[in-house]
């Protein structure tokens, strides 16, 4: 049955955020983390998670997975226009990804500065797609770019009772 979501009605649909339960003062909030194919298959994932561990980030559920094409074309499904989709699909199945939920207070704009920019040839030296990065197509680690896409991300792969 389909049918128009109120505001309020679409407020609720929305997955749980910190701030329920820790309330508004706190600024903590969640990301996600695909430590990619390219990056698997160097065997960094170690240190990238060691990375973001110095770096304060807490890990609140973490999986080895391989995606599935339908899987992989639903994450990205903002890109399908895109010239790169097909290969970015491609990439992402091509062999397994460590998903990681991660917290921290102020974890978006914190975990881009620690990945750096989309294109390793560009992003600054000491980030995590500097030193592990191959190309704009291979930038070892995905991050979420928004508060309201860090839940979105975190609950496309973790059910709520996963996440620490
Ligand atoms: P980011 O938020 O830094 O991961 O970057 P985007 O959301 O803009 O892009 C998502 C992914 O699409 C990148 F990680 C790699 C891929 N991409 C390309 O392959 N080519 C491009 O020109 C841009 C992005």
């Amino acid at each position: 049955m389909a049918y128009l979501l109120g505001q309020n009605e679409l407020s609720h649909r929305l997955p749980p955020s910190p701030k329920d339960f820790l309330g508004d003062t706190m600024s903590v909030q969640r990301t996600l983390c695909i430590i990619k194919p390219d990056a698997v298959e160097k065997r960094k994932q170690g240190a990238i998670i060691q990375h973001l561990l110095d770096e304060d980030f807490k890990v609140i559920a973490m999986q080895q997975i391989q995606l599935s094409q339908t899987q992989a074309e639903g994450f990205y499904a903002v890109h399908n226009e895109r010239p790169f989709f097909g290969e970015l699909v491609e990439f992402m199945t091509r062999s397994p990804v460590v998903v990681i939920a991660l917290e921290r207070e102020d974890a978006i704009a914190h975990y881009r500065k620690v990945i750096g920019a989309t294109n390793p040839k560009d992003a600054a030296d000491g980030t995590i797609r500097k030193l592990y990065g191959t190309d704009i197509g291979e930038n070892a680690v995905h991050g979420s770019d928004s508060e309201e896409n860090g839940l979105i991300e975190t609950n496309y792969y973790f059910k709520g009772h996963e996440l620490l």
